[in-house]
């Protein structure tokens, strides 16, 4: 069958990373079902060919006007969907949309009339938000890390940074390869605007933001970038569990030790 990807190795490439993820997403017991969501900006990888390719599907309506997004093109997980079997089939369990001139409503293009998520609304706010502010991030990620959601049910953890203080004394590498930590959205409806916008207003100052009692939602220069970073997370969240399980309180590292990552690595603070 004809593909948007053949003889476009570098649309091709994203796709087959955004496949890897989506593997990795289950293999790690992150999306049972349905569950999770990736969304990529794949606009500066499309052609004219593929600017003027058809819609295949009749015009829909996005919720919200974005204008930032006016022409811009998307791979979409397919609404319903599982990402193990997105892992395989990618353009089968997913589409590539480009969003109209009215920046509101959206047709698909490719490569079957595999409807988006029903969370296009907040992941095409996100990209908007980044697009606007002219950031190279190009990819959102969301799922359910078992560990990170488990902590977010104690509330004692779900103070300003208690958890990136938390998950960054772990080992050395979280706070060097999530240098921003972690942010945290008080339970609130999936799919919903308000979550939308809490998430919004989070992912102005960190790269993954837990929503409690949930799972994770994650912005990067690429899918693997998010990925990385909720992975070396939930490692940090791993060890946390395994010494509480183990009958004792971690340790963690001392705060002198997380100021000299600081300055080694030149991070943020
Ligand atoms: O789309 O995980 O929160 C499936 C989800 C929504
Ligand atoms: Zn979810």
């Amino acid at each position: 069958m004809k593909s948007i990807l053949d003889n476009r190795p570098a649309l091709k490439a994203e796709v087959e990373k955004i496949a890897e993820v989506a593997g990795y997403l289950w293999q790690n017991g992150w999306a049972e079902r349905n569950g999770g969501n990736i969304t990529v900006n794949v606009t500066d990888l499309v052609d004219d060919e593929v600017r003027n390719l058809p819609a295949i599907s009749e015009v829909k309506q996005i919720g919200i006007t974005l204008p930032a997004l006016k022409g811009c093109y998307f791979y979409c997980k397919g609404t319903g969907k599982r990402m193990r079997d997105l892992a395989r089939r990618p353009m089968q369990n997913g589409s590539v949309i480009r969003i109209l001139d009215d920046c509101a409503s959206y047709v698909i293009i490719a490569d079957e009339p595999v409807l988006p998520t029903s969370e296009l609304p907040s992941h095409l706010a996100v990209h908007a938000r980044l697009v606007g502010s002219g950031s190279a991030y190009k990819a959102t990620v969301h799922t359910h890390p078992i560990e990170l959601v488990a902590m977010s049910h104690n509330r004692a953890f779900l103070g300003k940074d208690v958890l990136t203080d938390i998950l960054w004394s772990m080992i050395p590498e979280t706070k060097a390869f999530c240098p921003l930590g972690l942010g945290v959205v008080p339970y609130t409806l999936p799919g919903s605007n308000a979550l939308a916008e809490a998430t919004l207003r989070e992912l102005e100052d960190y790269d993954v933001v837990l929503w409690e009692k949930h799972g994770v939602f994650a912005k990067g220069m690429d899918v693997m970038d998010a990925f990385d970073q909720i992975d070396v997370l939930s490692k940090s969240a791993k060890i946390y569990v395994n010494a509480k399980a183990m009958g004792f309180e971690p340790e963690g590292m001392s705060q002198a030790q997380m100021k000299e990552m600081t300055a080694a690595f030149n991070l943020p603070r």
